[in-house]
């Protein structure tokens, strides 16, 4: 595959899922519909959806030694994403992993997060990547646990020290993804990066009531000549770009809604898919809503190979 590198650093974790009749009575013994390992977590969705699209993509984030891990590891091979510069922690860790009950008369979802502190990607850690093979590096908003420092705040620093000394053309542009909204701690990231990814979940509980209010609010928090962009459900998309200019895009509802699970990941890959081919901002969300209105036409992302998008 040619074309630019992509690296997206996040988590990745294993869905477990069983489809059940009904919910299950507490201490009561049945047979599921359904049953299947599912992998998960922002980046490492982004990271999928950006190989299905052509991308030369890559997904950065920690392994614990496990089954699951190993699971992990042959999903990401299937979809063409390398995990070359992944760590894994050997004893003592788990890959985070939930176990979902989904009753299928209603297709409500009962999760259970299983997670024992696998540690977060490191400036260390990412140090080992030589930037000079990258045209674009994610960064999925991650919780600062116990740690003084926040490594994505570093990570990104680092970048920035390393694309000072270049032309705009060789520099490594950089994206984050602010999403839940229960972590003060993103707040730190709006600044920081080139592209800022905020969830309409995230910009509710500012008291943001649309795509609008969120990037003109948001981008007042950005650095200069950044780029603020907000995806807003089955209202589409907006951004602001470098020059202040509010761009917006409607979504495209597939022909039969059929699973919306993911959407806002497969929107950011588009997104940033098409901007690191040069496509302008305003072009670029709305290849993000029409790829992301796709997906909500299919059931799980890998279907998203073959679109014809007109
Ligand atoms: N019902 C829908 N019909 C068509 N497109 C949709 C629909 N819901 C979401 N989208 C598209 O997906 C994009 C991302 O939406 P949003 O971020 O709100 O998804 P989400 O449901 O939060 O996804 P996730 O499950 O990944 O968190 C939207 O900009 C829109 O283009
Ligand atoms: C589904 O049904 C259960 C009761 O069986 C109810 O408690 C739950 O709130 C329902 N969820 C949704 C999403 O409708
Ligand atoms: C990742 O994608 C899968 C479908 O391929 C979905 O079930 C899962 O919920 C997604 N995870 C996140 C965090 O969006
Ligand atoms: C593309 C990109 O993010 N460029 C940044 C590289 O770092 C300098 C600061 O050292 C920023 O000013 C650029 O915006």
């Amino acid at each position: 595959m040619s074309g630019p590198r992509v690296m997206s650093v996040g988590l990745a974790c294993v869905d477990i899922v069983s489809v059940c009749k009904n919910y299950p009575e507490e201490d009561s013994d049945q047979r599921v519909l359904d049953f299947y390992w599912q992998k998960g977590g922002n980046a490492a969705n982004t990271s999928s959806v950006l190989s299905l699209l052509g991308a030369r993509s890559e997904y950065m984030g920690n392994f614990a030694n496990d089954n699951e891990m190993r699971f992990l590891k042959e999903d990401f091979e299937s979809f063409g994403v390398s995990t070359a510069h992944c760590r894994t922690y050997d004893t003592g860790y788990i890959t985070p992993t939930s176990i979902i009950i989904m009753n299928s008369q209603n297709g409500s979802r009962t999760i259970l997060h299983a997670s024992k502190n696998l540690p977060e990607v490191t400036l260390e850690d990412f140090k080992a990547v030589d930037l000079k093979n990258y045209k674009w590096i994610h960064f999925e908003g991650r919780p600062c646990f116990n740690t003084p420092t926040y490594e994505i705040v570093r990570m990104l620093a680092h970048i920035d020290e390393y694309n000072q000394s270049l032309s705009e053309s060789e520099q490594v542009q950089t994206s984050v993804e602010l999403e839940k909204p229960a972590r003060p701690e993103l707040d730190q990231l709006l600044d920081k990066a080139n592209y800022v990814f905020v969830s309409k979940e995230y910009s509710q509980n500012k008291g943001l009531n649309s795509k609008e209010e969120a990037v003109n609010a948001f981008v007042k928090r950005c650095r200069k000549g950044a780029s603020v962009i907000c995806a807003w459900g089955e209202d589409g998309a907006a951004a602001i770009d470098c020059e202040g200019q509010l761009v917006t895009s409607l979504c495209f509802p597939p022909e039969k809604l059929c699973d919306t699970l993911a959407a806002g990941d497969t929107f950011n890959a588009a997104t940033i898919f098409a901007l690191t081919k040069g496509t302008k901002l305003c072009d670029a969300i709305t290849f993000g809503c029409k790829v992301a209105g796709a997906k909500c036409g299919m059931q799980g992302i890998r279907g998203l190979k073959n679109i014809n998008l007109t």
